[in-house]
């Protein structure tokens, strides 16, 4: 298929790139961190959609390629904001199921990372739901090894999937991140109040700390701060942004 070559180019010739989206405390309204998402811009067919994309890499064997190729880019960028004089913020890295079964992981990023001017504990890796909850003894062992290295682990998209807090404390894993399907219209529907206040009570319950995503309005900030959630993204508060636009959004940001 010829949309695989363009991939297997695009990783080569780097035409993908990174934009970066804020994570906002909660209690103090600080940036802490940024989310890292990849970007195609494909030559003929215009921006293809990250999810579209991904699935593809994972299909065609090359998402381990495509995962190192973000860890460089993210890097790479981390230091650009450090020589930018930016304070140092954390950088939170989606990671597909299959990285998990790619036991080399915890060593690439090691070394990847090795001369990183900030300290391996400013990096989260977020894992979907379902990844997470596939307990193949490969992906249980590289989550195991990637917290030896000090790094976050976080569970994606929680509530999506079939599992429950329950299965998450079994993990390795320090955060959930609450869906946007529970948050987008937090401001205005009642069941999804109930669900994400009790989610966060639970998660809380359990030593974890979450994030809510998918913050669209100042009423939905204001209920997950009154809830005591801690970290907060959603296009009120930044939307995902180039290494470069991120500088100077963090430089107005109050
Ligand atoms: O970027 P966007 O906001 O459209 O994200 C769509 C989905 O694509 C998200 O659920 C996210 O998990 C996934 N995604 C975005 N960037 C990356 C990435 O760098 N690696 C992986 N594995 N998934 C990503
Ligand atoms: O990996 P994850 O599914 O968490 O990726 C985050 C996705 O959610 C990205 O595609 C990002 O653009 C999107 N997103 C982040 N905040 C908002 C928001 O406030 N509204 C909507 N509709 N999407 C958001
Ligand atoms: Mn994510
Ligand atoms: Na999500």
């Amino acid at each position: 298929l010829k949309i695989i070559q363009d991939l297997h180019q695009a990783i080569a010739q780097g035409q993908l790139t990174m934009v970066y989206q804020p994570k906002i405390r909660l209690d103090t309204a600080t940036v802490v961190q940024v989310e890292a998402l990849v970007r195609w811009q494909h030559p003929q067919l215009g921006f293809i959609n990250p999810e579209e994309f991904i699935s593809l890499a994972e299909r065609s064997g090359q998402i381990h390629q495509l995962t190192e190729h973000i860890l460089r880019q993210v890097e790479l960028d981390g230091r650009a904001w450090q020589a930018a004089g930016m304070p140092g913020i954390g950088v939170a890295i989606n990671l597909s199921a299959l990285d998990l079964a790619n036991q080399a992981l915890p060593t690439i990023i090691e070394m990847i990372f090795a001369d990183w001017p900030r300290p391996l504990e400013m990096l989260t890796f977020e894992i979907t739901e379902g990844a997470a909850m596939t307990d193949t003894q490969a992906a249980v062992r590289t989550l195991g090894n990637l917290r030896q290295l000090g790094v976050k682990l976080s569970v994606d998209d929680f509530g999506t999937g079939y599992s429950s807090l329950a299965q998450m404390r079994q993990l390795p894993v320090q955060e959930l991140k609450i869906d946007k399907s529970f948050v987008l219209r937090l401001d205005s529907t009642p069941q999804d109040q109930l669900i994400v206040k009790s989610t966060v009570d639970m998660a809380h319950g359990l030593g974890l700390s979450v994030v809510a995503e998918g913050i669209e309005n100042e009423e939905s900030w204001r209920l997950l701060q009154s809830w005591g959630c801690e970290l907060a993204q959603g296009f009120f508060l930044g939307r995902p942004m180039s290494p470069e636009q991120l500088i100077d959004w963090y430089g107005t940001f109050d």
